[in-house]
């Protein structure tokens, strides 16, 4: 397994909120958003990495192989054509749709982090090792 490989818990966000709303998304899926505490399963076999992303509210899944675009439907709904490329200890993701997003995941021994941007807005969630 790759060294970005593992399962980790949201222990920290910010600014979540101003992210989701850049995008669109309704007051009560925002407070939802905002209120649950996912949990983040990275895998990779053969070259093939999934990022699994559970939680009590909504879930998402998707597989992928580096550099490599898919087709991608995210939990708000938008269907975008995303790439993932490693840099180092990141995971580099980039969504095309109607607006550009970048979620870059970091990991870091026990800690995995999350910095989503869309716009000129920065969010970024901390997970940690279950
Ligand atoms: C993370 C964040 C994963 C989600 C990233 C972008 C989604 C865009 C807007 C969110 C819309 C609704 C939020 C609902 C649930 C969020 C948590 C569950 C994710 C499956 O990796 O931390």
């Amino acid at each position: 397994m790759a060294d970005v490989c593992g399962t980790f818990k949201l222990v920290s966000s910010d600014n979540f909120d101003e992210f989701m709303k850049a995008l669109g998304v309704g007051l009560v899926t925002r407070k939802m958003g905002n209120a649950v505490t996912p949990t983040v399963e990275v895998t990779e076999k053969d070259g093939t990495f999934t990022i699994k992303t559970m939680s009590t509210f909504k879930n998402s899944e998707i597989s992928f192989k580096l550099g490599e675009e898919f087709d991608e439907e995210t939990v708000d709904g938008r269907k975008v054509k995303s790439v993932i490329t490693k840099d180092g200890n990141k995971l580099v993701h980039i969504q095309k749709g109607d607006k550009e997003t970048t979620i870059i995941r970091e990991f870091n021994g026990d800690e995995m982090k999350a910095i989503l941007k869309v716009d000129d807005i920065v969010c970024t969630r901390v997970y940690k090792s279950e």
